[in-house]
């Protein structure tokens, strides 16, 4: 059991309290999601980063319409009335977070090899502080040591020119990147000849953007803040909000009071789906007063989303029978295609099988088709509950197929609404980044750029790990993000990383990527969004584009962490020059003035125009959405109904399925506590939660310790022992834990179909009473374990 203070113990992320060694603990959690917890938390990170005069100064900087900078925590839409204080306890921590005094200098790489960094947690490493100057991996004595730019620019280009093919190099992305950088981040990819173009959007939305074109020609969600303020039925799905996307709270919370229905979807029943006080209301804590956020919280199965809606779907259709109005005919005749064979798929489908594979009893899911029809503007939003699945693409077309029943789109208050993950991952697609570009993008791109970009699709993510594996891929860029974690089949992904003969990190913090490298390797320390961007032609800021499709500026304002640091543009615009010393494109006077970038996007992407006025009015400014618009661009050109056939999600056997999911108290992979506070869990991260009757079922005790054994697609089998099984509130055949520890147990060849996104939510496994009985923790050391002997394997 991890009971020492000692960070650098083997766990690599997380473990059973390896930052306090306190007791684990669990408690029912009684209290309204944001409120004093929050700004006890809050003050603790501030505390714990020194950042208590910078902190509450950036803060007020954050999200504000005349200047300051987008916060990073997450891609909810900021608010349209001018409030002054737009911001979240999980915002506050990411921004300090990122502007922590702590550094990790030169000194830190001489006084460690870099394998015993491997051995650090994950934790440890980012809490080295910001990286401070470039460093290079030198095999021979184990160390990172210091490089100068030029000299690591020159590396990568020579790297990258001695390959055989341009596709034997792969570009990641994660979705931080600001559009101007992502912009010329693809354009030097294409220009160099590859759409290798992985990004993390391959684990976290791409069904949605791929279900949403199918269905309604564009890849996003067509509803706005302003829908979400009107929406008079609100369905939420799959998301954890009061962690992950923590300013719905305050959507909620109004929608609420106006009296709309919001009706909760998921197999638990997470915070935003009882009370919250809403953040910005301070003043409401001292008085106690909160807020109800839900009038509806059906449990669903794990996977069951799809059966839900067409249990829905099935209803509202079969109320039309003797009510005309419950369908809207005139929308359906005028924009859909496909209705009549939907309507018999509905028909055919039996009220047994939809609660068997919703996990919902009929009453139940006639609730929610209840709350569905008696409202005149629906918006149902989703995040990785629903896209992390086998058939996430069919189950967001489902939700489509319902709002399309009722005319729910192109109008107030209604339509699709993705919750999004990174800040600009829905900007880093519009800008480019796509490993599947269309024909369309490619040929405006070539004829303003003056390029010839290659045609063939690239490799996503998974397809990358493989690649490393095979040998195809040998040249790995990683433009933020934290692949080695992030990714599934963590001993898998680290064994690719350490395949290639180099791996480049662009990052603003040490982390598992960086010590899990290639045979050779940079980490290239970049400014973050808070700090300034000082470049020839005076400050630059950068654009975002937020969940809802909003572009606007975000802008800098503290000192960099250190005088050595590039933006992320200069980064891109110094590989390109090394690599491409005959580019057609002008990276030198693209970085002395980002306007300069925007004037070539403003030709090269559709919405863009006049992009340097509009991205300056005070909103910015909303690209189009043609969907919205009732404009499709689908082959019919109308919206299209889907017929998927209904999955089974029923696990057989003692079979679980296992999801995993964010704690509150870490960003995707930077862990910031153990704790979990709407969780009541305390000082646990190796934990699995389950139903109390698959508990018995198991002879498995509150509290005690399992061994979880993970079964893959192709047979193998992969295990997780010594971790904690917690009982919670949930139906029978779910199981959940935390990412990014669990990647462990997703196989290489655990990815969905229709999206080839890896089956982060939809891990078949079986718990058992643990065969050693004893070692906390042993699981995530599991995980350490194989890192660690992948690692003397490939050298
Ligand atoms: N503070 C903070 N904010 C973040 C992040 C972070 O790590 N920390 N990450 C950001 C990123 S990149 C993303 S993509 C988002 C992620 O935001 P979320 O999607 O909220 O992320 P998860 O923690 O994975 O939670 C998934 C939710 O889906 C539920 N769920 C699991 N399986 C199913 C299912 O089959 N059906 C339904 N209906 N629900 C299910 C889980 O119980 C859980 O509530 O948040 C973003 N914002
Ligand atoms: N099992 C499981 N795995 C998952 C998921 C899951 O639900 N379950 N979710 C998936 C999802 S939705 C996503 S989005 C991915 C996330 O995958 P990634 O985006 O790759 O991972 P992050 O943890 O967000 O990246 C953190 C790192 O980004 C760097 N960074 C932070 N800010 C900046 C910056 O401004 N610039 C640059 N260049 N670098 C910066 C820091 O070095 C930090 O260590 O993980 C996926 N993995
Ligand atoms: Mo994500």
């Amino acid at each position: 059991m991890a009971t020492s203070d000692d960070d650098k113990t083997g766990t690599p992320a997380g473990g059973e309290g390896p930052r306090t060694g306190k007791r684990p603990s669990q408690h029912a959690y009684h209290h309204p999601a944001a409120g004093w917890g929050a700004a006890k938390s809050v003050t603790r990170v501030l505390l714990r980063e020194r950042a208590l005069i910078d902190g509450p100064r950036a803060i007020f900087k954050m999200n504000h319409e005349n200047g300051g900078f987008d916060c990073p925590g997450c891609a909810w839409p900021d608010d349209t009335k001018g409030l002054k204080l737009d911001i979240c306890e999980n915002g506050i921590k990411h921004v300090t977070w990122e502007m922590t005094p702590k550094r990790a200098r030169r000194e830190l790489f001489a006084a460690n090899t870099v394998s015993e960094l491997a051995t650090w947690t994950d934790f440890a490493l980012e809490d080295t502080g910001r990286l401070t100057e470039p460093m290079v991996y030198n095999a021979e004595t184990d160390h990172y040591e210091p490089i100068t730019w030029q000299a690591a620019f020159d590396l990568i280009g020579s790297e990258l020119r001695a390959l055989d093919s341009p596709d034997e190099a792969a570009f990641y992305t994660s979705g931080r990147l600001g559009n101007e950088a992502t912009f010329l981040y693809q354009l030097m990819a294409r220009e160099f000849g590859t759409n290798n173009l992985p990004d993390c959007s391959n684990m976290c939305h791409e069904a949605s953007g791929r279900a949403l074109r199918a269905s309604l020609g564009t890849g996003k969600g067509t509803a706005d803040l302003a829908d979400w303020e009107s929406a008079d039925a609100l369905f939420v799905m799959g998301v954890n909000a009061a962690s992950n996307a923590p300013r719905m709270l305050t959507a909620l919370a109004d929608a609420y009071r106006r009296g709309a229905q919001i009706v909760h979807v998921n197999p638990l029943i997470e915070a935003a789906a009882t009370r919250t006080i809403v953040p910005h209301e301070f003043v409401d804590m001292a008085l106690f007063k909160s807020v109800r956020t839900s009038t509806l919280n059906l449990q669903v199965r794990s996977g069951g989303d799809l059966a839900l809606m067409r249990g829905i779907a099935k209803a509202v259709i079969e109320e039309s029978a003797t009510d005309p109005k419950a369908l809207d005919r005139e929308f359906i005749d005028r924009h859909t295609q496909g209705f009549e064979e939907y309507e018999a798929l509905c028909a055919a489908t039996p009220w047994e099988e939809l609660e068997r594979q919703s996990g919902l009893s009929r009453a139940d899911i006639l609730k929610a088709a209840e709350v569905y029809s008696r409202s005149d503007r629906t918006l149902i939003s989703w995040c990785l509950g629903v896209s992390q699945h086998e058939h996430g693409v069919d189950t967001v077309r489902e939700i489509v197929n319902v709002l399309l029943l009722r005319g729910n789109l192109g109008r107030e208050g209604a339509g699709p609404s993705p919750v999004r993950g990174h800040s600009n991952v829905q900007g880093n697609r519009t800008c480019g980044v796509d490993h599947r570009p269309t024909p369309e993008f490619l040929d405006r791109l070539a004829a303003v750029c003056g390029i010839d970009p290659p045609r063939e699709h690239g490799l996503d993510t998974v397809g990358t790990v493989e690649g490393m594996h095979r040998g195809t891929v040998k040249v790995f860029v990683g433009m933020g993000g934290n692949f080695a974690m992030a990714a599934p089949d963590t001993p898998y992904t680290a064994e690719g990383l350490r395949r290639c003969r180099l791996t480049v990190h662009v990052s603003t913090k040490l982390n598992r990527s960086h010590v899990v490298h290639g045979r050779k390797a940079l980490i290239l320390p970049c400014l973050g969004r808070t700090e300034r961007d000082q470049q020839r032609g005076g400050l630059q800021s950068t654009s975002v584009e937020d969940s809802m499709s909003m572009v606007h500026l975000s802008l800098g304002m503290k000192r960099p962490a250190s005088p050595h640091l590039l933006s992320e543009p200069a980064i891109i615009a110094g590989i390109a020059r090394a690599t491409l010393p005959d580019s057609a494109v002008p990276w030198e006077h693209y970085i002395e003035d980002y306007d300069r970038i925007r004037d070539t996007m403003a030709q090269a992407l559709d919405g863009f125009e006049d992009f340097n006025r509009r991205v300056r009015l005070p909103l910015g400014f909303r690209l189009k959405q043609p969907a919205r618009e009732l404009v499709f661009l689908t082959p019919s050109g109308r919206a299209e109904f889907s017929t998927a056939p209904l999955p089974d999600s029923v696990p057989e056997g003692d079979f679980l399925i296992l999801q995993t999911m964010r704690s509150h108290d870490q960003w995707n992979t930077t862990i910031y506590s153990d704790d979990d506070r709407y969780r009541g869990v305390k000082n646990l991260r190796t934990l699995v939660l389950m139903n109390a009757a698959d508990m018995r079922a198991r002879g498995i005790t509150p509290g005690s310790t399992v061994d979880i054994t993970a079964t893959s697609r192709d047979g193998s089998e992969r295990r997780l022992t010594g971790y904690r099984a917690l009982r919670y509130d949930m139906p029978r055949g779910c199981a959940a834990g935390y990412m990014p520890e669990m990647n462990f147990l997703v196989g290489a060849a655990d990815f969905s179909r229709q999206s080839d996104q890896p089956l982060m939510k939809n891990i078949k496994v079986r718990i058992a009473p643990s065969a050693t009985g004893t070692g906390y923790g042993a699981g995530a050391g599991d995980a350490a374990q194989a890192l660690t002997e992948t690692r003397s394997h490939s050298q």
